[in-house]
């Protein structure tokens, strides 16, 4: 028997945990906290113990595979490249280039191979159209950031662990363990505020698992968010509360701000938002005096109407109150290896043009280069020039997770080539002609990308794959394959280094390095060599030898448990990319949607409102085959208010009928007062029911996909992000 430990960072959400992981005859035998893990001391949650099941999974596709019919057939890499470059070529070949699309899903921002070469798969594809789960997340604050800062990823976190006063709205970190906020052991962190005097306040319809750890919840009738801030902000000017502090320099249109906000007193929202003004003034002002405060904003209040107005809000509160860029209010994460954010975004170097093309069939103006996800199924369906023949679909399971799933579902039937870069064959993939698996967690090194730019401390950890995935190609070899077949090169004459070397050195051109040098002494090629130039040229980095004793990828490789530089430090004046260098507090398009606001507000509607929600034991659609998370009571029920359900005429384990101007859906009840009246939850990220996957686990517990409900036109016009909260519903016994 052969016994060894390794240490290894858990890249399922943005927690990133240190795991200590024991692998006995090579098997994962047991997963525990890393407690010398110098970010998150031990602190894991039971998705992290499921790692090793994950990998050892036997449905988790290992070997590519090619559909004819119903039937799969596993076949050498090399003949399923060959499959993928006739089917792009031959969709080149009789419809031009652009027809083929993408999809981009959720892992990517979570994969050390994903997160890094998907700029250059999309760089080297060149396609017209692409579209993500980023239309159904985080679009708010991309636009919101980019139009504030100047950059779609400088994104302000709320610096939990020094704050005093914290408001969560719409996001449920007891679950979600934190999202656009990494921080080890959140909920301590909340503890922690409490502890030393200062206050927690959840704002959500719902009395989550956070709002049960906090001081007050704060119940609030969906959608209504932005009402609810911009009466905040009408206290803060009338009570002479507004305070800028250290960035006051850099700010303009605070009186176009004061002006937005004059018609919305508390008094005037409180029906819409179902919450008494005197709350509303009551902590506004607790706000303004705390110490330091941090209002958070998240999925609740992206993914409905008026997520742009309530992301800009969230903001603007921050910022009114001397809350931005200090600790314990909201700040931007200094990443010890650079992120996105720091690179130059050529198309908006003279401020941002939103609309610059609309999509083909419905005429949606794009926002920051996407459409609403919702777009896609039409554009694969509706025949005419422009129409998606080919789509490449990238860690992502929209026939789940995107609004309109269900034609979404029959047009990838449609589709002349489908390719597929996933581990599982589900919802999705089942539709595609080539799925192509990529390499376990385990199986490949960890760095995060992405997420450190929220990170409240500058730590970061390198981890190294435990198990050898043979000459299994790595994703970043498989993206960039099909990134020169998608821009016409046969697979033949695809030079996967080349492309690789060219990339490499377009970036240190981006860091101010010369290429020559940079690739002395580098680490091999792919992300670790990239990885290396990210921590070289980040802010504690060697520059390739100009700066002494400064950080290379040996560092990490030297500290075995990570490195942390420390706390969030003000930073708004590196970080700030608009082209005057200042903050404009009042952006003409986003002031322009207050009148759609107070619409809603006028109008006032009773019926019940859906909204979604996470479970700790769950990811999006992708972990429900792991049979140790599946344990314990069924997650994928419809929760509702007991006033609610007495007026439907069901009972607790009833089996409902719920019904939306899109679909209907069947689900049994739960009855509790954890539900504000007026509002239904279902859980996002089930629906496993359907012929041709293979996820038998899954199937055991299949749920149903709450996106049955969402229609298609129900979006926040602004940023393009799908309201899948807030849609009108009826509920009956079924
Ligand atoms: N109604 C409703 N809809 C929602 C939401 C909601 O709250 N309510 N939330 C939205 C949000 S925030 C998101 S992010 C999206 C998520 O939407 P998606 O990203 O479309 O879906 P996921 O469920 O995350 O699916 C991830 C896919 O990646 C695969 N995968 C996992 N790990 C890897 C890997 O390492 N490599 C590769 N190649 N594949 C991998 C999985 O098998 C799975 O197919 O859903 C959105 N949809
Ligand atoms: N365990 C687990 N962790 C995850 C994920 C997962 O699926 N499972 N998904 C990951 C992903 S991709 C993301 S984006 C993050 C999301 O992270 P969070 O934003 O924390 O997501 P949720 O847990 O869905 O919490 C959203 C909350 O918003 C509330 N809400 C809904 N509508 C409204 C509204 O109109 N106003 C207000 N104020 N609240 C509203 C809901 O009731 C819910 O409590 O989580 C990530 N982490
Ligand atoms: S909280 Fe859980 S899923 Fe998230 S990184 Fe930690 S162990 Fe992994
Ligand atoms: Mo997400």
């Amino acid at each position: 028997m052969t016994i060894s430990t390794h240490f290894r960072t858990c890249p399922l959400c943005e927690a990133m945990c240190g795991l200590e992981v024991q692998v006995t005859d090579g098997r994962v035998t047991r997963i525990r906290g890393d407690r010398d893990d110098v970010w998150s001391k031990g602190y894991l949650c039971p998705k992290g113990t499921a790692l090793g099941a994950l990998h050892h999974d036997p449905d988790r596709i290992r070997v590519p595979m090619i559909r004819t019919g119903d039937q799969w057939e596993e076949v050498s890499w090399n003949t399923a490249f060959a499959r993928c470059d006739e089917l792009i070529a031959g969709v080149i070949e009789r419809h031009g280039k652009d027809a083929i699309s993408c999809y981009i899903g959720n892992p990517t921002a979570h994969n050390f191979s994903l997160g890094r070469y998907v700029g250059l798969f999309i760089g080297l594809a060149a396609l017209p159209v692409i579209y993500s789960a980023g239309t159904v997340d985080q679009w708010p604050k991309n636009l919101t950031s980019m139009l504030m800062y100047g950059g779609m990823w400088s994104i302000p976190t709320p610096d939990v662990p020094r704050t005093d006063y914290w408001i969560v709205m719409g996001g449920n970190p007891q679950a979600s363990q934190g999202s656009l906020l990494a921080c080890a052991d959140i909920l301590g962190e909340l503890d922690a505020i409490r502890a030393r005097g200062g206050k927690v306040v959840v704002i959500d319809p719902r009395r989550t698992g956070t709002a049960d750890r906090a001081d007050e919840w704060v119940p609030i009738r969906p959608g209504t968010d932005a009402a609810f801030l911009l009466a905040m902000i009408n206290v803060l000017f009338e009570d002479g509360l507004v305070e800028l502090g250290d960035v006051a320099d850099l700010i303009d249109g605070v009186d176009a701000v004061r002006a937005a906000a004059r018609a919305f007193t508390p008094e005037s929202v409180e029906a819409a938002c179902r919450v008494p003004a005197a709350t509303i003034r009551r902590i506004t002002h607790e706000y303004a005096a705390a110490p330091s405060a941090a209002l958070y904003g998240r999925i609740g209040t992206c993914n409905q109407e008026f997520g742009t107005l309530t992301s800009w809000l969230v903001d603007l509160v921050n910022i009114l109150t001397g809350n931005f860029d200090r600790p314990g209010g909201i700040m931007f994460g200094k990443p010890i290896a650079w992120g996105v954010n720091s690179l130059p975004l050529p198309d908006f170097a003279d401020g941002v043009t939103l609309g610059r093309w609309k999509s083909r069939v419905r005429g949606i103006p794009e926002v920051l280069g996407q459409v609403p996800v919702s777009c896609m199924a039409e554009e694969i369906d509706t025949p005419g020039a422009g129409q998606i023949r080919a789509l490449v679909t990238i860690a992502g399971n929209p026939v789940i997770s995107a609004p309109g799933a269900p034609r979404l579902d029959t047009a990838l039937d449609d589709l002349e080539c489908m390719i597929s870069l996933d581990n599982s064959l589900n919802e999705t993939t089942r539709h595609a002609h080539v799925l192509l698996p990529g390499l376990s967690a385990l199986e490949q090194p960890h760095f995060d990308d992405l997420i450190p730019m929220w990170q409240v401390r500058s730590a970061a950890r390198f981890t190294d794959a435990i198990f050898d995935a043979g000459d299994r190609p790595h994703e970043w070899e498989i993206l960039t394959r099909l990134g020169a077949m998608c821009a016409g090169i046969r697979d033949a004459d695809i030079e996967v280094d080349a492309f690789d070397d060219g990339y490499f050195a377009a970036l240190a051109e981006a860091k101010g390095v010369d290429p020559a040098v940079a690739a002395i002494g580098s680490p091999g090629r792919g992300p670790l060599r990239l990885l290396d130039l990210q921590i070289r040229t980040g802010p504690w980095g060697d520059r390739y030898g100009e700066v002494p004793d400064g950080m290379t990828l040996q560092s990490f490789r030297d500290a075995p448990h990570g490195i942390d530089q420390g706390p969030m430090v003000p930073r708004i004046r590196e970080i700030i990319a608009t082209p005057n260098g200042r903050i404009d507090l009042a952006p003409d398009v986003i002031v322009a949607d207050i009148p759609r606001l107070a619409d809603r507000v006028a109008r006032a509607t009773d019926g019940l409102l859906l909204t979604s929600r996470r479970h700790l034991r769950s990811n999006n659609s992708w972990m429900h085959n792991v049979k140790i998370l599946m344990k314990g009571k069924d997650r994928c029920t419809l929760l509702m208010h007991p006033d609610d359900a007495t007026v439907a005429g069901v009972a607790h384990g009833d089996l409902a009928r719920v019904s939306s101007e899109a679909g209907t859906v069947e689900i049994a009840v739960e009855v509790s007062d954890e539900m504000m009246p007026g509002v239904v939850s279902l859980p996002h990220g089930w629906g496993h029911d359907k012929a041709g996957t293979r996820m038998a686990v899954a199937r055991e517990h299949a749920g149903v996909n709450n996106n049955l409900l969402a229609p298609v036109d129900l979006f926040d016009p602004l940023s393009n992000n799908a309201a899948v909260n807030g849609i009108p519903v009826e509920v009956v016994r079924a």
